[in-house]
């Protein structure tokens, strides 16, 4: 069995229907995948992971993916959706996947800023942070890829409460924030790499964002980024730029891959994924299952890479 019957990975579905169908995908697999409620948003619903990977005795290495930190990027949740969807039905008979799988675990997290997703859906198509009031101010959210405590607030971040790249009020001031940083904290020993996605602009970023100094390890995580978006582009032509966050896109602190990374997380990057503007936030679902399909190719680089290495 693979998910519920019903749902359907071509178009872009509310939380009610993405929460059902975490629920009858982790019923239906429950060899394969389980899901873990890690806390709630400032609204008061879960955040949900799913652990995708055949169970073992042993301790397992990790990949840590999240979707939808920003509410109006809708083709994230789509993504997460159909690489859980990939998962299931091709474990099993992918050589590749099968093997990813019995060696690693994949934690996938659908939706981060369930939230502004909602809000997303029922008030405005363009909101972009959390739910989350504070004193002081009626301007509602905070950038969540500005609330990590890296680099936190120091360039590409604004103090002001009615900005839409709000730093917060502290770091990890988000409890979307501090509930998935304190998941990765807790299993910071087995989590290999980390996988953040967004849309749009066809980049494969990874850190530094918050300062113009390369990272350490820049030239594998370079060589990684053109080789999974290699992989992506033999699909169907789709260009993409791979490269530091602050070169390639903006200077911009408090985002998560800076912080995973600086955890020791080496392996750690950002997917903005189609277009480069044309639709912008606003994708046709016609090319949710094309932009999926070939996503699928680099995290699946990405995570064979980090499982050999
Ligand atoms: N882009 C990211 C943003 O949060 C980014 C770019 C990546 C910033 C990594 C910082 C760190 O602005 C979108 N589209 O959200
Ligand atoms: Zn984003």
């Amino acid at each position: 069995g693979a998910s519920p019957r019903a749902h359907s990975y071509t178009k872009y579905n509310t939380w009610s229907e993405i929460e059902a169908w975490i629920d009858s995908t982790a019923s239906s697999n429950p060899t394969l995948v389980s899901k873990q409620v890690i806390g709630n948003t400032f609204e008061g619903r879960p955040l949900i992971l799913l652990k995708i990977g055949k169970s073992s005795t042993s301790t397992k290495p990790a990949i840590f993916m999240d979707c939808g930190f920003h509410a109006r990027e809708w083709i994230a949740p789509a993504f997460c959706q159909w690489f859980v969807k990939e998962a299931v039905e091709t474990y099993g008979s992918d050589t590749e996947m099968t093997s990813l799988l019995n060696d690693m675990d994949v934690y996938v997290m659908p939706v981060f800023n369930v939230d502004g997703y909602v809000f997303s859906h029922t008030n405005n198509r363009m909101w972009r942070k959390t739910r989350s009031k504070i004193s002081g101010t009626s301007c509602i959210g905070t950038d969540p890829n500005r609330n990590f405590d890296a680099g936190w607030c120091t360039i590409g971040a604004s103090s002001d409460p009615c900005s839409d790249t709000f730093c917060g009020k502290t770091p990890e001031s988000e409890i979307e924030t501090k509930t998935v940083a304190d998941f990765i904290r807790s299993n910071k020993s087995t989590i290999k790499a980390y996988i953040t996605v967004h849309s749009y602009s066809q980049l494969l970023l990874f850190p530094y964002s918050y300062t113009y100094d390369l990272a350490a390890h820049h030239s594998e995580l370079l060589t990684v980024a053109q080789r999974a978006t290699a992989a992506l582009t033999s699909l169907y032509g789709t260009r993409y730029t791979s490269g530091p966050g602050a070169a390639t896109i903006y200077p911009a602190a408090g985002g998560s891959d800076d912080w995973a990374y600086d955890l020791g997380i080496k392996y750690s990057y950002t997917f903005e994924l189609r277009d480069t503007g044309f639709y912008g936030f606003l994708l046709p679902e016609s090319q949710i299952k094309p932009t999926c399909e070939e996503t699928m190719l680099a995290v699946k680089y990405i995570a064979t890479y980090v499982q050999k290495n």
